[in-house]
């Protein structure tokens, strides 16, 4: 299988397998890695299901809650090159958890090149406790690797409950100063992204876009090849996307704009479709 294949061990690609094997060894890669923490049924195993194995949002109405970490690769190409570690919704921070045999400590979870991505279920009440998981997870990221990066997707933000834009936004500022002001009075000052996401439409890409591009370090310097192609070709926007996770790697530094990325997907679908039908010609 050649480096632009998809490879996403534990699903062995686009199949959508009940669970992902456990394999120790990828404990001791150096890959960077992207962990999915929040509450239970707040949507992490769906985020990475929907991204990284085509299943369709619907499906996720059918997955079985996740009782122990699932980690899988994801080696699409040499930018697309990270691990996505899928927690169960009642982990403890700052405690051990079991990887198959081995004994997984927070120094193994956060160290290296690390996201933490923690989703809140936007369409349920954050309790108390969840809150202060979200400030003890911030803690003990923080203190092992000051590096961290550190994301809330505030999830789910679809349906009857969210209309229009409006009550995105007023859910958004709700979330944003509840959560940074628990996070001020334990002393943690800490920067956060804070991001809407729903996996019903491309949100969840845009976003979890950003998160990837984090973890490229030359990222920059794609991003000014972008903006020496846009004026010397009269673009006026680019994008680099990962075919196969339809995540796009970098743009130039003009703002994006939510249709131009969706449409920029959509073309990605019709090409795919094309070149399929093209190469399967006798
Ligand atoms: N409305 C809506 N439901 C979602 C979204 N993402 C996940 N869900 C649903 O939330 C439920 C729990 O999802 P799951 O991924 O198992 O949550 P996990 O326990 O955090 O891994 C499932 O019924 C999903 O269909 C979303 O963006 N919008
Ligand atoms: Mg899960």
């Amino acid at each position: 299988m050649s480096e632009w294949d998809y490879a996403a061990t534990g699903y062995g690609g686009l199949g959508m397998p009940e669970s992902v094997e456990v394999d120790p060894s990828i404990l001791t890669e150096p890959s960077p890695k992207i962990l999915l923490m929040g509450s239970r049924r707040s949507g992490k195993s769906s985020i990475y299901r929907v991204l990284f194995s085509k299943m369709s949002p619907h499906e996720t109405l059918f997955l079985d809650s996740t009782n122990a970490l699932e980690i899988s690769r994801i080696a699409n190409n040499k930018l697309i090159t990270f691990q996505i570690w899928d927690f169960p919704g009642d982990f403890d921070p700052r405690g051990e958890f079991q990887y198959g045999d081995a004994v997984v400590g927070p120094a193994t979870a956060y160290e290296g090149t690390t996201a933490v991505v923690i989703c809140v279920d936007a369409q349920d009440e954050l309790e108390g406790s969840h809150l202060q998981r979200i400030v003890d997870t911030a803690a003990v990221a923080s203190e092992v690797n000051p590096n961290v990066q550190l994301h809330i997707f505030i999830h789910k933000v679809d349906g009857d409950l969210f209309p229009s834009e409006d009550e995105k936004l007023e859910t958004k500022t709700n979330l944003h100063s509840l959560i940074s002001d628990h996070l001020e009075e334990n002393n943690i000052h800490i920067p956060f992204t804070y991001s809407l996401t729903s996996i019903y439409d491309n949100s969840i890409s845009e976003c979890f876009s950003k998160v990837v591009q984090k973890l490229i370090p030359t990222y920059h310097v794609l991003e000014n090849l972008l903006n020496t192609l846009n004026s010397n070709c009269n673009l006026e926007k680019s994008f680099i996307f990962d075919v196969m996770s339809k995540l796009y790697l970098a743009t130039d530094s003009s703002p994006v704009d939510l249709q131009t990325h969706e449409l920029c997907s959509d073309m990605i679908d019709v090409v795919i479709d094309i070149s399929g039908n093209v190469f399967l010609q006798p």
